[in-house]
């Protein structure tokens, strides 16, 4: 037995005891991770890559970025965990410190981003019985299709990808569907007055980096308010600089009712979320009516207010806008030149490349695995999509050696 405790000897022997061992909920790019720093990553043997994944917008600051490490060791070895069941000194600091910066009364504290979602909706149904007078039990959320906001029962529930829903039913009630991008769907939909809330990505990340056309948050968000509805914005992927603002709603002047955050607000260092929200709203859940064990804990505070502080103590979030403008523009050469690329789209550094074959095929993955080959990480989402997004803290001359490993990649690709 103690010689699983052994260090892991090559990444073959990693792979074999994930197949026998774990469960099979995952498809890996065949490479074995074990260091990170900044913008790369080496696997078990040592080969180096540059990361353009970030742990699916985690680790917007880097890997291990020092300061965020630094922060999590000192606290470490101080207090991690008191539970809500009492106070402790840093999480009155974290919640004066995140409601200030985003510009909201309150925070509610939670650990991973569907907690986020869970927590948003939780809110907005209690609101809606509570404050707005929606009927008991009768209260709709709207979602968009193509949503994904997790993996819990109330999340796929909301799902429109049967891998996300097949055989998960029975499904939670209230929810209702409409399309991505139609402000005509929404205006019908808000019709019903029993409706409470449009929960919504500001670009819907999992699609396919689907990105809305302008001035659609902004009318929906004037929808919403206009039948006093909440609008709810889900930055999980999409906020903490990604897309070359601190919010992706900031692009439009969208202030969320309601506002989840996950991901990067911890720097990919450990899984911190948060709701924030007015006074009007948040107030309406009550001692004892909603919590977790790790919401709000010391350790995951202090990480995350480093994280925050050095976004934009670096001037990560500028960074991402400047350098994605010129990773499209570097793409949309390649699309010019290669039947294989079909078009890019994104903002700052969330984007992605469409492959010119069917979402049913296998040249993404495949060209993911020969981009791995080339000393770069990415991963298809949805067949025929491969989402390219790096750490904010990549430099111009890494961003130009990257676009020129994807280049020589697609163009040297045989299908
Ligand atoms: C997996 C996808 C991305 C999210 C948005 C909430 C959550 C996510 C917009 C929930 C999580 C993760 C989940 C992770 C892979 C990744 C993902 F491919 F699954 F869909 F990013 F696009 N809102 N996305 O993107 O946050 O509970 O995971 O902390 O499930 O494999 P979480």
């Amino acid at each position: 037995m103690t010689e699983l405790l052994e260090k892991i000897g090559s990444s073959k022997e990693a792979i074999e005891l994930e197949e026998r061992y774990g469960a099979h909920n995952y498809h890996p790019l065949p490479v074995v991770l074990s260091r990170g720093e900044g913008i790369k990553v080496w696997d078990v043997e040592g080969n180096e890559y540059f990361d353009f994944l970030s742990a699916y917008s985690a680790v917007n600051q880097g890997h291990c970025h020092p300061r965020i490490i630094e922060a999590l060791n000192e606290q470490a070895s101080k207090l991690t965990l008191t539970s809500r069941a009492f106070y402790n000194d840093v999480l009155g600091q974290y919640e004066a410190f995140i409601t200030e910066l985003f510009g909201y009364d309150r925070v509610l504290p939670m650990n991973t981003g569907v907690e986020g979602g869970e927590t948003a909706i939780k809110l907005c149904r209690k609101w809606a019985y509570e404050v707005k007078g929606v009927e008991k039990n009768k209260a709709k959320i709207i979602f968009a299709n193509g949503n994904f906001w997790g993996r819990t029962l109330a999340a796929i529930s909301s799902s429109t990808d049967p891998e996300s829903y097949d055989n998960y039913g029975p499904y939670m009630p209230g929810f209702e569907l409409i399309p991505y991008n139609d402000l005509k769907a929404l205006e019908k939909a808000l019709e019903d007055e029993n409706v409470a809330g449009f929960m919504v990505e500001p670009i819907q990340g999992e699609a396919g980096v689907v990105v809305p056309e302008d001035g659609y948050l902004k009318k929906a968000f004037d929808l919403c308010q206009s039948k006093n509805v909440l609008f709810i914005a889900d930055e999980v992927q999409t906020g903490i600089g990604r897309t070359g603002k601190l919010l992706a709603c900031d692009y439009e002047d969208v202030k969320p009712d309601i506002l989840i955050l996950g991901k990067a607000l911890s720097g990919g260092v450990l899984p911190v979320s948060a709701i924030l929200a007015r006074d009007e709203i948040m107030l309406t859940i009550k001692p004892g009516q909603h919590g977790s064990t790790y919401g709000g804990n010391p350790l995951g505070c202090k990480v995350a207010m480093k994280a925050l502080q050095v976004l934009k103590e670096e001037k990560m979030t500028e960074n991402a806008y400047k350098l994605g403008g010129i990773f499209r523009e570097r793409m949309q050469q390649l699309v010019k030149k290669s039947d294989l690329a079909a078009k890019v789209r994104g903002k700052g550094l969330l984007n992605a490349l469409v492959i010119n074959d069917t979402p049913e095929s296998s040249t993404a993955w495949n060209i993911c695995l020969a981009l791995k080959e080339n000393g770069l990480i990415a991963k298809p989402t949805h067949g025929n999509i491969i989402r390219f997004a790096p750490p904010l803290v990549i430099t111009e001359e890494e961003l130009h050696t990257c676009c020129d490993i994807i280049e020589r990649t697609v163009l040297e690709f045989n299908k």
